[in-house]
């Protein structure tokens, strides 16, 4: 169809550890084409691993900041041949990987503004960063600076209550005040330090784009109460800190048109609009359209657990951010380490290495495990800080073994009811409208499903198109920052995109049975953690 025909459209992207992605979808949500382009794959000559560079010492963990702009050269380039038409594209947004910093050299400000349509992005800003080579999340080389962040602050659960989370190695306020101690010269020579998501939206604006409340939550620098750097912890960090990081913004505010540039090589309209930009976890809220109450599961290799929150508790264990789609909300992350190869272990050990098996036992058994509770942490967990196989009958007594069916059905409510007690602990309260929205490979398994049901006595939806839902999101966001970000509610621009299906009710006796049991995992828990 040509391009005024098709009426408008919103561009997505995902600048992620391995890849960056690119989702359009039409003005009814629909998406309407998909591009990505693989660091390892398509550019063989930064000699990446994973998209990364994991040094000597296997703490540091950088990825070179020139390849994801040689990245997305390549992508508008794919894009334009595949016939793509951007001309009925009315915004654009994105996410980025989440806590890996970018350092704009003094002077790159002027090459950004001034970026020439006949060169590609990557020739023009080769020699723009102080520091080439920047830190991601994988990156842990900086448990000095956390200590002395916490020292400076007055304590790990104040960091918290400041910022959102203790101090951690991946928070861009620690990796700065490494570089700033390591590399006094280069952090002299920054002029600007964005984090991935702000450092994309800055090459599509031309100029440099603020971070926003939802990823800057992210860095161990940002006031979560006031939504403003927090000074204290800016001193503590590096100096001068608060004119390299610019303004914080809403993840829901319009950047600007978008550059020049872009109508010229690629033929965007020039009112394209530029939505701040955010991190991927805050990017896949959006995606997965969570409201109020609501609980997102997505079950992979680490299991992760995402929350819409109005009354934050920060604690030593997750992270509390800013809310993306909405300016009077937060949200919570929990990564939990033993996800799907610690059931897979047990499928293997109790199941015959049958997922059919395995439904089998979780059905054959009663809810409750007739009081018998299971922890299965085969490698060392995050949330909470322990390690081991722990296993107690129904008197609380610690035993070495349970019969096959009964190991099954402990390893399954313990990793649910490990969920419920941690969201809780952060200011989590089961509402009567709430539900869980579960992803991931987990998800298709009905017998897991009405566990995760009845733990949580809420009814579990499943998403039919998951595929990298940070994409979507941002093309979600785009829409939302066009038509007015803080004075239209997201739910509403986002309400007739598909729907979710439902998998699962909670059983009628699930609270009497799961509420009394999560208390006693509660204490069994932390009788073990560290
Ligand atoms: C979140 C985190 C990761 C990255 C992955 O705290 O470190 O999920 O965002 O891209």
């Amino acid at each position: 169809m040509a391009g005024k025909d098709r009426g408008k459209e919103y561009l997505g992207f995902d600048f992620s550890t391995q890849q960056i992605k690119a989702m359009v979808v039409d003005d009814s949500l629909n998406v309407v084409h998909e591009t990505s382009v693989q660091f390892d794959i398509d550019l063989p000559e930064y000699r990446t691993q994973g998209g990364v560079h994991m040094h000597e010492d296997k703490l540091t963990v950088t990825s070179p900041t020139i390849m994801w702009i040689q990245a997305l050269d390549l992508l508008l380039d794919k894009m334009k041949n595949s016939g793509f038409d951007f001309s009925n594209v009315a915004a654009l947004s994105g996410s980025g990987q989440q806590h890996g910093s970018v350092y704009w050299k003094r002077g790159a400000q002027k090459v950004l503004k001034n970026l020439q349509p006949d060169k590609a992005l990557h020739q023009q800003l080769q020699g723009q960063f102080s520091v080439e080579n920047s830190p991601i999340w994988m990156d842990s080389s900086t448990a000095e600076q956390c200590k002395q962040l916490e020292k400076k602050l007055g304590g790990p659960q104040r960091v918290a209550n400041l910022t959102g989370s203790r101090a951690y190695e991946r928070f861009t306020g620690n990796q700065i005040a490494k570089i700033f101690q390591t590399n006094k010269t280069a952090y002299e020579n920054t002029e600007r330090i964005s984090l991935v998501s702000s450092f994309a939206a800055s090459l599509f604006f031309g100029d440099y784009a603020p971070i926003d409340h939802s990823d800057g939550s992210g860095m161990n620098l940002m006031d979560i109460n006031t939504l403003d750097w927090c000074d204290e912890a800016l001193d503590a960090s590096a100096p001068a800190l608060k004119e390299k990081l610019g303004n914080l913004a809403p993840a829901f505010d319009k950047v600007g048109h978008i550059s020049a540039y872009y109508v010229d090589r690629y033929g965007f309209p020039p009112d394209c609009m530029v939505v701040t930009f955010t991190g991927d976890n805050p990017g896949s809220l959006a995606g997965m359209r969570l409201q109020e109450g609501d609980v997102a599961i997505s079950l992979g290799t680490s299991d992760t657990l995402s929350l819409w929150l109005t009354d934050p508790k920060p604690a030593l264990e997750g992270h509390i951010f800013a809310n993306p789609v909405s300016g009077d909300a937060y949200m919570a992350l929990l990564c939990f380490k033993n996800g799907s190869l610690t059931r897979e272990n047990i499928r293997n050990t109790s199941a015959d290495g049958s997922w059919e098996n395995f439904e089998k036992a979780l059905k054959s058994t009663p809810k409750g495990n007739h009081g018998n509770i299971g922890i299965y942490f085969d490698v060392q967990e995050i949330t909470p800080p322990a390690v081991g196989v722990h296993r107690f009958n129904s008197t609380g007594e610690k035993v070495a073994s349970f019969p096959k069916e009964v190991e099954v059905r402990a390893l399954i409510e313990g990793q649910f009811m490990a969920k419920r007690v941690h969201a809780e602990n952060l200011g989590y309260t089961i509402g009567s409208d709430a539900r869980i929205l579960a992803t991931g490979g987990a998800s298709a398994n009905q017998a897991i499903l009405q566990v995760i049901a009845d733990v949580f006595n809420t009814p579990v939806y499943i998403l039919t198109s998951t595929v990298n839902s940070a994409c979507l999101g941002c093309a979600y966001r785009a829409k939302h920052g066009l038509f007015g970000g803080s004075t239209t509610p997201f739910q509403e621009v986002v309400a007739m995109a598909p729907p979710y299906k439902l998998a699962v009710k909670p059983s009628p006796d699930a609270d009497k049975i799961y509420t009394p049991l999560t208390a006693r995992y509660k204490e069994l828990e932390e009788s073990i953690s560290q």
